[in-house]
Protein backbone atom coordinates (compact mmCIF):
# COMPACT_ATOMS: atom_id res chain seq x y z
CA UNK A 1 0.00 0.00 0.00
CA UNK A 2 1.08 3.77 -1.03
CA UNK A 3 0.01 6.84 0.71
CA UNK A 4 -2.04 9.54 -0.54
CA UNK A 5 -2.38 12.82 1.29
CA UNK A 6 -6.30 11.54 1.73
CA UNK A 7 -4.96 8.40 3.26
CA UNK A 8 -2.74 10.06 5.35
CA UNK A 9 -5.01 12.36 6.75
CA UNK A 10 -6.75 9.03 8.98
CA UNK A 11 -3.20 8.10 10.58
CA UNK A 12 -3.82 7.80 14.69
CA UNK A 13 -7.31 7.77 14.12
CA UNK A 14 -7.78 7.67 17.87
CA UNK A 15 -7.04 11.51 17.90
CA UNK A 16 -9.74 13.30 19.67
CA UNK A 17 -10.06 16.77 18.44
CA UNK A 18 -11.90 19.20 19.76
CA UNK A 19 -15.06 19.08 17.98
CA UNK A 20 -16.80 21.63 20.12
CA UNK A 21 -15.27 24.37 18.38
CA UNK A 22 -16.73 23.84 14.54
CA UNK A 23 -20.02 22.93 16.54
CA UNK A 24 -20.32 26.29 18.05
CA UNK A 25 -19.42 27.88 14.76
CA UNK A 26 -21.85 26.79 12.87
CA UNK A 27 -24.74 27.50 15.70
CA UNK A 28 -22.79 30.96 15.75
CA UNK A 29 -23.38 31.13 11.74
CA UNK A 30 -26.90 30.76 12.36
CA UNK A 31 -27.25 34.20 14.58
CA UNK A 32 -28.74 37.08 12.79
CA UNK A 33 -25.55 39.52 11.93
CA UNK A 34 -26.73 42.03 15.50
CA UNK A 35 -26.87 38.30 16.92
CA UNK A 36 -23.21 37.75 16.06
CA UNK A 37 -21.85 41.10 16.64
CA UNK A 38 -23.43 41.20 20.18
CA UNK A 39 -22.57 37.60 21.12
CA UNK A 40 -18.90 38.08 19.95
CA UNK A 41 -18.30 41.15 22.28
CA UNK A 42 -19.94 39.75 25.02
CA UNK A 43 -17.64 36.29 24.16
CA UNK A 44 -14.97 38.56 23.98
CA UNK A 45 -15.41 40.49 27.00
CA UNK A 46 -15.77 37.16 29.09
CA UNK A 47 -12.57 36.14 27.97
CA UNK A 48 -10.85 39.40 28.92
CA UNK A 49 -11.46 38.37 32.76
CA UNK A 50 -9.20 35.27 32.32
CA UNK A 51 -6.58 36.49 29.45
CA UNK A 52 -5.41 39.48 28.15
CA UNK A 53 -4.87 40.00 24.36
CA UNK A 54 -1.51 41.70 23.45
CA UNK A 55 -2.04 44.64 21.16
CA UNK A 56 -1.61 44.42 17.36
CA UNK A 57 2.40 45.63 16.00
CA UNK A 58 2.22 48.13 14.22
CA UNK A 59 3.82 46.70 11.54
CA UNK A 60 0.46 44.47 11.19
CA UNK A 61 -2.10 47.50 11.72
CA UNK A 62 -0.75 49.59 8.93
CA UNK A 63 -2.80 47.52 6.28
CA UNK A 64 -5.59 48.03 8.17
CA UNK A 65 -5.08 51.64 8.95
CA UNK A 66 -7.03 53.30 5.80
CA UNK A 67 -10.48 50.67 6.34
CA UNK A 68 -10.41 51.80 10.57
CA UNK A 69 -9.54 55.74 9.48
CA UNK A 70 -13.00 55.46 7.29
CA UNK A 71 -15.17 53.69 9.73
CA UNK A 72 -13.81 56.28 12.60
CA UNK A 73 -15.41 58.99 10.63
CA UNK A 74 -18.93 57.65 9.74
CA UNK A 75 -22.03 58.08 11.99
CA UNK A 76 -22.59 55.47 14.30
CA UNK A 77 -25.26 54.50 12.10
CA UNK A 78 -23.17 53.71 9.46
CA UNK A 79 -20.49 51.99 11.53
CA UNK A 80 -23.46 49.40 12.74
CA UNK A 81 -24.08 49.04 9.20
CA UNK A 82 -20.37 48.41 7.86
CA UNK A 83 -20.13 45.56 10.90
CA UNK A 84 -23.03 43.76 9.99
CA UNK A 85 -21.87 43.61 6.60
CA UNK A 86 -18.99 41.84 7.50
CA UNK A 87 -20.87 39.68 9.52
CA UNK A 88 -23.39 39.42 6.69
CA UNK A 89 -20.39 38.67 4.12
CA UNK A 90 -22.22 41.35 2.14
CA UNK A 91 -20.55 42.53 -1.26
CA UNK A 92 -19.20 45.88 -0.32
CA UNK A 93 -16.02 47.58 -0.79
CA UNK A 94 -14.82 47.34 2.89
CA UNK A 95 -15.97 43.96 2.93
CA UNK A 96 -13.77 42.85 -0.20
CA UNK A 97 -11.10 44.37 1.29
CA UNK A 98 -11.32 42.47 4.16
CA UNK A 99 -11.18 39.07 2.35
CA UNK A 100 -7.56 40.42 0.98
CA UNK A 101 -6.74 40.51 4.64
CA UNK A 102 -4.86 37.64 6.58
CA UNK A 103 -6.07 36.28 9.78
CA UNK A 104 -4.03 38.50 11.70
CA UNK A 105 -4.60 41.52 10.14
CA UNK A 106 -8.39 40.69 10.61
CA UNK A 107 -7.89 39.74 14.39
CA UNK A 108 -6.07 43.58 14.54
CA UNK A 109 -8.78 44.88 12.78
CA UNK A 110 -11.84 44.10 15.37
CA UNK A 111 -9.13 44.29 18.28
CA UNK A 112 -8.68 48.45 17.07
CA UNK A 113 -12.52 48.00 17.00
CA UNK A 114 -12.96 46.80 19.93
CA UNK A 115 -10.87 49.28 21.42
CA UNK A 116 -12.86 52.31 19.97
CA UNK A 117 -16.33 50.41 21.25
CA UNK A 118 -15.40 50.48 24.27
CA UNK A 119 -14.17 54.40 24.62
CA UNK A 120 -17.42 55.06 22.36
CA UNK A 121 -15.51 56.26 18.99
CA UNK A 122 -17.18 53.33 17.18
CA UNK A 123 -21.08 52.47 18.06
CA UNK A 124 -21.15 50.04 20.67
CA UNK A 125 -23.63 47.34 21.20
CA UNK A 126 -27.04 49.05 22.72
CA UNK A 127 -26.57 48.73 26.17
CA UNK A 128 -28.99 46.11 27.25
CA UNK A 129 -29.12 44.70 23.90
CA UNK A 130 -31.03 41.22 24.30
CA UNK A 131 -29.46 37.87 22.57
CA UNK A 132 -31.67 35.89 21.14
CA UNK A 133 -32.13 32.40 23.04
CA UNK A 134 -30.34 30.67 20.69
CA UNK A 135 -27.10 33.18 21.03
CA UNK A 136 -27.63 33.25 24.84
CA UNK A 137 -27.35 28.86 24.75
CA UNK A 138 -24.42 29.61 22.49
CA UNK A 139 -22.72 31.97 24.87
CA UNK A 140 -22.99 29.72 27.43
CA UNK A 141 -21.82 26.58 25.27
CA UNK A 142 -18.41 28.85 24.63
CA UNK A 143 -18.00 29.17 28.71
CA UNK A 144 -17.68 25.61 29.17
CA UNK A 145 -14.78 25.48 26.48
CA UNK A 146 -11.57 25.62 27.44
CA UNK A 147 -9.48 28.60 27.00
CA UNK A 148 -7.56 27.18 23.63
CA UNK A 149 -10.88 26.03 22.40
CA UNK A 150 -12.21 29.76 23.27
CA UNK A 151 -9.94 32.05 20.84
CA UNK A 152 -9.88 29.13 18.20
CA UNK A 153 -13.99 29.84 18.16
CA UNK A 154 -13.46 33.49 18.43
CA UNK A 155 -10.41 33.75 15.82
CA UNK A 156 -11.82 31.65 13.19
CA UNK A 157 -15.21 33.35 13.40
CA UNK A 158 -13.65 36.56 12.63
CA UNK A 159 -11.13 35.29 9.55
CA UNK A 160 -14.99 33.82 8.25
CA UNK A 161 -16.46 37.35 8.38
CA UNK A 162 -16.43 39.83 4.88
CA UNK A 163 -17.15 38.77 1.20
CA UNK A 164 -16.06 35.20 -0.12
CA UNK A 165 -12.46 35.58 -1.01
CA UNK A 166 -12.97 32.64 -3.32
CA UNK A 167 -15.37 35.20 -5.45
CA UNK A 168 -12.75 37.77 -5.79
CA UNK A 169 -11.10 37.21 -8.82
CA UNK A 170 -7.48 38.02 -9.28
CA UNK A 171 -6.31 39.99 -6.04
CA UNK A 172 -3.58 40.64 -3.76
CA UNK A 173 -3.27 39.02 -0.30
CA UNK A 174 -2.46 41.40 2.05
CA UNK A 175 -0.55 40.21 5.25
CA UNK A 176 2.41 41.47 7.63
CA UNK A 177 5.75 41.73 7.14
CA UNK A 178 7.98 38.69 6.98
CA UNK A 179 10.38 38.92 10.52
CA UNK A 180 14.06 37.47 9.89
CA UNK A 181 14.53 34.59 11.29
CA UNK A 182 15.94 33.90 14.56
CA UNK A 183 19.68 34.07 14.94
CA UNK A 184 21.31 31.15 15.84
CA UNK A 185 22.46 32.18 19.34
CA UNK A 186 18.96 32.74 20.21
CA UNK A 187 17.60 29.86 19.23
CA UNK A 188 16.09 27.05 21.21
CA UNK A 189 16.12 23.12 20.79
CA UNK A 190 12.80 21.23 21.68
CA UNK A 191 13.05 17.74 23.22
CA UNK A 192 10.34 15.06 23.20
CA UNK A 193 9.81 12.49 25.28
CA UNK A 194 10.03 8.91 23.00
CA UNK A 195 11.01 10.52 19.83
CA UNK A 196 14.50 11.44 18.66
CA UNK A 197 14.09 11.82 14.53
CA UNK A 198 15.68 14.43 13.60
CA UNK A 199 13.11 15.78 10.77
CA UNK A 200 10.34 16.03 13.81
CA UNK A 201 12.85 17.96 15.98
CA UNK A 202 13.99 20.31 13.07
CA UNK A 203 10.37 20.80 12.50
CA UNK A 204 9.60 22.75 15.63
CA UNK A 205 13.12 23.95 16.42
CA UNK A 206 12.69 25.93 12.93
CA UNK A 207 8.56 27.06 13.30
CA UNK A 208 9.92 28.38 16.59
CA UNK A 209 12.94 30.06 15.30
CA UNK A 210 10.67 31.75 12.49
CA UNK A 211 13.04 30.21 9.83
CA UNK A 212 10.58 29.04 7.27
CA UNK A 213 13.02 28.32 4.69
CA UNK A 214 14.60 25.41 6.51
CA UNK A 215 11.57 24.28 8.03
CA UNK A 216 10.42 24.51 4.04
CA UNK A 217 12.83 22.35 3.11
CA UNK A 218 11.73 19.23 5.38
CA UNK A 219 8.74 18.77 3.43
CA UNK A 220 8.60 16.53 0.23
CA UNK A 221 7.87 18.54 -3.08
CA UNK A 222 4.24 17.24 -3.01
CA UNK A 223 4.31 17.10 0.82
CA UNK A 224 0.68 18.69 3.27
CA UNK A 225 -0.10 20.47 6.32
CA UNK A 226 -3.45 20.10 7.65
CA UNK A 227 -3.77 23.32 10.07
CA UNK A 228 -6.77 22.64 12.84
CA UNK A 229 -10.38 22.14 11.08
CA UNK A 230 -9.31 22.81 7.16
CA UNK A 231 -8.80 20.70 4.50
CA UNK A 232 -4.88 20.28 3.90
CA UNK A 233 -2.91 22.39 2.28
CA UNK A 234 -0.85 20.73 -0.54
CA UNK A 235 2.69 21.30 -1.91
CA UNK A 236 5.78 23.33 -0.90
CA UNK A 237 4.61 26.50 -2.33
CA UNK A 238 1.28 26.99 -0.84
CA UNK A 239 2.45 25.21 2.78
CA UNK A 240 5.48 28.07 2.29
CA UNK A 241 3.19 30.79 1.77
CA UNK A 242 0.89 29.38 5.03
CA UNK A 243 3.59 29.30 7.08
CA UNK A 244 4.97 33.18 6.12
CA UNK A 245 1.42 34.43 6.60
CA UNK A 246 0.09 32.58 9.29
CA UNK A 247 2.78 31.14 11.18
CA UNK A 248 5.11 34.03 12.85
CA UNK A 249 6.29 34.17 16.38
CA UNK A 250 4.17 31.03 17.30
CA UNK A 251 5.57 28.83 20.20
CA UNK A 252 5.54 25.17 20.54
CA UNK A 253 5.82 23.01 23.07
CA UNK A 254 5.84 19.70 22.14
CA UNK A 255 5.84 17.50 25.01
CA UNK A 256 5.96 13.34 24.01
CA UNK A 257 5.29 11.09 21.55
CA UNK A 258 5.62 7.78 19.77
CA UNK A 259 7.02 7.19 16.70
CA UNK A 260 5.94 3.50 14.03
CA UNK A 261 7.33 2.34 11.23
CA UNK A 262 4.48 1.86 8.63
CA UNK A 263 4.26 -0.06 4.89
CA UNK A 264 7.00 1.15 1.99
CA UNK A 265 9.52 2.69 4.90
CA UNK A 266 7.02 5.33 5.63
CA UNK A 267 7.17 6.49 9.09
CA UNK A 268 4.22 7.74 11.17
CA UNK A 269 4.79 9.92 14.32
CA UNK A 270 2.46 11.25 16.60
CA UNK A 271 3.58 14.39 18.93
CA UNK A 272 1.55 15.98 21.73
CA UNK A 273 2.29 19.13 23.57
CA UNK A 274 1.09 23.05 23.89
CA UNK A 275 0.89 25.36 21.42
CA UNK A 276 1.05 29.54 22.19
CA UNK A 277 0.10 32.26 19.94
CA UNK A 278 1.65 35.76 20.00
CA UNK A 279 -1.83 37.24 20.88
CA UNK A 280 -1.52 35.60 24.07
CA UNK A 281 1.58 34.74 24.78
CA UNK A 282 2.27 32.33 27.81
CA UNK A 283 -1.60 33.06 28.38
CA UNK A 284 -2.66 30.63 26.46
CA UNK A 285 -1.16 26.80 26.25
CA UNK A 286 -3.59 25.24 23.53
CA UNK A 287 -3.27 21.39 23.90
CA UNK A 288 -2.07 20.23 20.44
CA UNK A 289 -0.99 16.68 18.57
CA UNK A 290 0.85 16.60 15.19
CA UNK A 291 0.74 13.56 13.29
CA UNK A 292 3.46 12.98 11.14
CA UNK A 293 3.78 10.92 8.10
CA UNK A 294 7.44 10.96 7.03
CA UNK A 295 8.91 9.35 3.63
CA UNK A 296 11.31 6.44 3.57
CA UNK A 297 13.57 9.70 2.61
CA UNK A 298 12.61 11.25 6.19
CA UNK A 299 10.81 14.25 4.45
CA UNK A 300 7.45 15.16 5.55
CA UNK A 301 4.79 14.09 3.36
CA UNK A 302 1.85 14.72 5.71
CA UNK A 303 1.50 16.84 9.06
CA UNK A 304 -1.70 17.24 10.59
CA UNK A 305 -1.99 19.42 13.41
CA UNK A 306 -4.88 19.23 15.56
CA UNK A 307 -6.66 21.16 18.64
CA UNK A 308 -7.29 18.65 21.28
CA UNK A 309 -10.59 18.19 22.91
CA UNK A 310 -9.53 17.77 26.57
CA UNK A 311 -5.79 18.06 28.40
CA UNK A 312 -6.47 13.79 29.35
CA UNK A 313 -5.66 14.01 25.17
CA UNK A 314 -1.99 14.71 25.60
CA UNK A 315 -1.21 11.34 26.99
CA UNK A 316 -3.29 9.35 24.33
CA UNK A 317 -0.66 8.25 21.62
CA UNK A 318 -1.96 5.19 20.66
CA UNK A 319 -2.36 4.16 17.55
C1 LIG B 1 -15.77 42.73 18.94
C2 LIG B 1 -17.32 42.79 18.82
C3 LIG B 1 -17.75 42.87 17.39
C4 LIG B 1 -17.30 41.67 16.61
C5 LIG B 1 -15.88 41.29 16.85
C6 LIG B 1 -15.15 41.77 17.94
C7 LIG B 1 -13.71 41.49 18.12
C8 LIG B 1 -13.15 40.28 18.37
C9 LIG B 1 -11.72 40.07 18.57
C10 LIG B 1 -11.25 38.78 18.69
C11 LIG B 1 -9.86 38.41 18.82
C12 LIG B 1 -9.49 37.10 18.85
C13 LIG B 1 -8.10 36.62 18.82
C14 LIG B 1 -7.88 35.27 18.66
C15 LIG B 1 -6.61 34.65 18.43
C16 LIG B 1 -6.50 33.31 18.32
C17 LIG B 1 -5.31 32.64 17.92
C18 LIG B 1 -5.20 31.28 17.75
C19 LIG B 1 -3.99 30.75 17.21
C20 LIG B 1 -3.74 29.42 17.02
C21 LIG B 1 -2.60 28.96 16.40
C22 LIG B 1 -2.26 27.63 16.28
C23 LIG B 1 -1.13 27.29 15.46
C24 LIG B 1 -0.89 26.03 15.04
C25 LIG B 1 0.05 25.61 14.03
C26 LIG B 1 1.08 24.74 14.37
C27 LIG B 1 1.92 24.11 13.39
O1 LIG B 1 2.80 23.25 13.69
C28 LIG B 1 1.72 24.43 11.96
C29 LIG B 1 1.06 25.74 11.74
C30 LIG B 1 -0.19 25.98 12.58
C31 LIG B 1 -15.46 42.27 20.37
C32 LIG B 1 -15.17 44.11 18.74
C33 LIG B 1 -15.29 40.33 15.88
C34 LIG B 1 -10.82 41.25 18.66
C35 LIG B 1 -6.97 37.61 18.87
C36 LIG B 1 -6.32 30.35 18.12
C37 LIG B 1 -3.04 26.56 16.92
C38 LIG B 1 1.33 24.34 15.79
C39 LIG B 1 -1.34 25.16 12.04
C40 LIG B 1 -0.52 27.46 12.43
N1 LIG C 1 -0.21 40.75 18.81
C1 LIG C 1 0.03 39.52 18.20
C2 LIG C 1 0.17 39.53 16.68
O1 LIG C 1 0.14 40.56 16.05
O2 LIG C 1 0.31 38.47 16.12
N1 LIG D 1 -6.47 27.63 14.12
C1 LIG D 1 -5.14 28.02 13.85
C2 LIG D 1 -4.73 28.02 12.42
O1 LIG D 1 -5.35 27.42 11.61
O2 LIG D 1 -3.79 28.67 12.10
N1 LIG E 1 -1.06 34.41 15.74
C1 LIG E 1 -0.68 33.33 14.90
C2 LIG E 1 -1.84 32.67 14.26
O1 LIG E 1 -2.95 33.10 14.53
O2 LIG E 1 -1.70 31.73 13.54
Amino acid sequence: MSFTIESARSIFPNTLSADVVPAIIARFNQLSAEDQLAWTWFAYMEMGNTITVAAPGAASMQFAEGVLSQIRQMTAQEQTQVMCDLANHADTPICRTYATWSANIKLGFWYQLGKWMDEGIVAPIPQGYQLSANAAAVLEAVKNADPGQQITILRNSVVDMGFDPGKLDGYTRISEPVVAPKEQSKRTQVTIEGVTNPTVLSYMDNMNANDFGALIELFATDGALQPPFQRPIVGRDKVFRFFVEECQNLNLLPERGVAEATDDGYTQIKVTGKVQTPWFGAGVGMNMAWRFLLTPENKIFFVAIDLLASPKELLNLVR
